[in-house]
């Protein structure tokens, strides 16, 4: 019912990525193996262009500066001109007063479809606490599902809010996913690379609460399976065979989704 993946495959989308440095490379790959086309750029006289004939636009401000804000606010309202959905990743926000003021206002000036993060970014991004150390959440208080539906209805977003559990919620409709392995937490760059995803979904499925379920749920898939070959070997394998998963994995493992429908 949610699954997508082979869609995406066969309709190979062209996702532009304004991303942080540590994980661009990471993105490029994972993007190639679900089937998805991936496009890095940057320069302010090229990134409207690029945004226009994208299927989708993602921001992510993991290593932002004030000058690559503003190129992800011009890609932003181009996209939105031309009705190509934009994910946000408000990586870190909450850590520094410029990262949560930068991803305000990215949420101002552009019309976001689907913000993705872990709790304490989704939370912060909303004025609301919620500890974090550096790009990784820490504890918060309160359920994560109404923490999504309360955000989502804030911003007219669709918002996923990542973890142990996955929460996706546009305000009226909310799903949650269980697929995921712990080892997803040991390799830098999986929760971008998640928002890269969610965006080649969304390019071609237009309700996102779907898209984003789907791109969540088959992630985490991927990674189960991948976990069982390597979990023992540790991270590093991990990361290679979790690639490998994304590339195989197809409509029939849908089998394997843990999704909960809980608000339709
Ligand atoms: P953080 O910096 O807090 O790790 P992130 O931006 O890296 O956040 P995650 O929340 O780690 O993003 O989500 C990335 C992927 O890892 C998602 O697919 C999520 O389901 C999965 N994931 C995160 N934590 C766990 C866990 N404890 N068990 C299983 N899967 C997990
Ligand atoms: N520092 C700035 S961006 C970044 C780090 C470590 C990558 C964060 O990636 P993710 O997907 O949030 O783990
Ligand atoms: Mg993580
Ligand atoms: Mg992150």
């Amino acid at each position: 019912m949610f699954c997508l993946v082979n869609e995406v495959k066969e309709k190979n989308p062209l996702v532009h990525n304004i991303t942080n440095v540590v994980v661009t490379n990471f993105t490029a790959n994972g993007l190639l193996a679900i089937g998805a086309s991936p496009v890095m750029a940057y320069a302010k006289e090229e990134v409207a262009d690029m945004a226009r004939i994208a299927g989708a636009l993602v921001l992510n401000i993991g290593t932002l500066s004030h000058d690559e804000v503003e190129t992800m606010i011009i890609a932003g309202k181009a996209a939105n001109a031309q009705g190509v959905p934009v994910v946000l990743d408000p990586v870190g926000a909450g850590a520094t007063s410029f990262r949560t003021d930068m991803s305000k206002k990215i949420l101002k000036e552009v019309k976001v479809s689907v913000i993705r993060g872990n709790a304490a970014e989704v939370a912060n991004i909303a004025g609301k606490k919620w500890e974090i150390r550096g790009v990784d959440t820490g504890s918060g208080n309160g359920s994560t599902v109404e923490l999504a539906e309360k955000v989502a209805v804030q911003f007219g977003s669709t918002v996923v809010i990542t973890g142990e559990i996955d929460v996706i919620s546009n305000g009226k409709t909310t799903n949650t996913v269980a697929n995921g392995h712990p080892l997803l937490t040991k390799v830098t760059g999986t929760g971008c690379l998640l928002s890269s995803v969610i965006g080649a979904f969304a390019a071609i499925e237009k309700n996102l609460v779907k898209a984003a379920t789907s791109a969540v749920s088959v992630y985490g898939i991927a990674a189960e399976k991948a976990a069982e070959t390597t979990a023992h070997k540790g991270p590093g394998s991990f990361q290679i065979d979790f690639l490998d998963q994304l590339s195989k994995i197809r409509k029939e493992d849908e089998a394997f989704a843990k999704i909960e429908i809980i608000k339709e």
